[in-house]
């Protein structure tokens, strides 16, 4: 299922933009409450592996992006990247991200872990 979603995004982004160098690791920066506020991290992540939530965040997040426009993020409701919930842009790539904020129907307050990839296969 993971992989599933990475290779249909990745092939969608990857199509709309030019070609760039591969990337092995980005930032990404998150926040407990809506619109990155409240306690807030800036995390530097290897991509293409799954990084469990610390503590202080773990089933708290309601706002999420990666640090660049050519990396997305998957969240996932477990500890281990095995039970995605939300594919994550940029705001640069995604017009519609409203500044990060997570569904609260779906997705707010549950990610356990995520991981991350650069679109640009
Ligand atoms: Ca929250």
């Amino acid at each position: 299922m993971r992989s599933a979603i990475f290779t249909l995004v990745a092939g969608f982004v990857a199509s709309s933009s030019a070609a760039a160098v591969k990337r092995e690791s980005d930032s990404v920066h998150f926040c407990v409450d809506f619109d990155f506020q409240g306690n807030c991290k800036d995390q530097i992540v290897e991509l293409e592996k799954c990084i469990a939530v610390d503590a202080d965040f773990d089933n708290k997040i309601s706002s999420f992006e990666p640090g660049s426009a050519f990396t997305f993020c998957a969240l996932f409701d477990d500890a281990h990247c095995q039970q995605p919930i939300a594919v994550i842009f940029s705001s640069v790539i995604d017009s519609d991200s409203q500044n990060g904020r997570l569904d609260p129907a779906t997705t707010n307050d549950r990610a356990s872990s995520f991981e991350c990839a650069d679109a640009v296969q």
